[in-house]
């Protein structure tokens, strides 16, 4: 947990294996376990993002999360609640383009949470960049199951996006093993994921796969 009034800083390598939740977890007990088998197999980050939960479960899910995540030391990011990411003492929060914008959410939050930008353009990284935002998540790379309405980058796309901006990028969308190596080629520094670990018989085994493949491919 952090000084109130301060933001929590993250490290370029936090943003490696970057972990969103998923409204197809029903039962907690499943939602917290999956998350831990993860953590154990090297994911750096998670975003609570369950957009089926009142906000008072919301919340409570968050307390839980947070809970988890500080005990294995990984920043955690709210979708879209700033409120409750303040609330459970999380590190950021993350905005999509049909959320509130970044300079009104700015002034709410002052330096106390990172706020990360979803972006499918060029346009859209340059404004969030230069609107403050801490990193970016740019997608939909592949199709995917998990998001409807997705809008598709490709990877050269993504490398130029990439070398518009300086704040750390983050590729997303249908990324899987057998793709996360060409994904990392474009020089960003980690990949978001759902399904690839969420979905898999066994979340920490998907997730250490994960790791090698990106490691395997990149000059870092
Ligand atoms: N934003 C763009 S694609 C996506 C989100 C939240 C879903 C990614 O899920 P998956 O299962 O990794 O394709
Ligand atoms: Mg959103």
């Amino acid at each position: 947990t952090q000084k109130p009034g301060k933001k929590m800083t993250v490290d370029e390598k936090d943003y490696q294996l970057y972990l969103v939740t998923d409204e197809s977890f029903q039962k907690e007990e499943d939602f917290l376990s999956i998350i831990e088998e993860s953590l154990k197999g090297g994911v750096s980050m998670v975003q609570l993002r369950e957009k089926h939960l009142s906000s008072k479960d919301l919340y409570h899910r968050a307390e839980k999360l947070a809970a988890l995540t500080s005990t294995y030391n990984i920043p955690l990011i709210i979708n879209d609640r700033a409120d409750i990411a303040m609330a459970v003492g999380a590190h950021g929060v993350h905005l999509g383009q049909e959320d509130l914008p970044l300079p009104a959410l700015r002034r709410m939050v002052k330096e106390e949470l990172l706020i990360g930008v979803s972006v499918a353009t060029k346009e859209e990284a340059l404004q969030a960049e230069a609107e403050g935002a801490d990193y970016l998540g740019v997608g939909a790379l592949y199709p995917t199951e998990t998001k409807a309405n997705t809008r598709k980058v490709s990877l050269e796309q993504l490398y130029q996006i990439q070398k518009a901006v300086k704040i750390p990028i983050v590729g997303i969308g249908g990324i899987n093993e057998n793709n996360v190596a060409e994904v990392m080629d474009q020089e960003i520094q980690g990949v978001a994921v759902v399904s690839a670990i969420t979905k898999a018989k066994n979340p920490m085994e998907a997730a250490k796969k994960l790791k090698q493949r990106m490691i395997q491919n990149t000059s870092i």
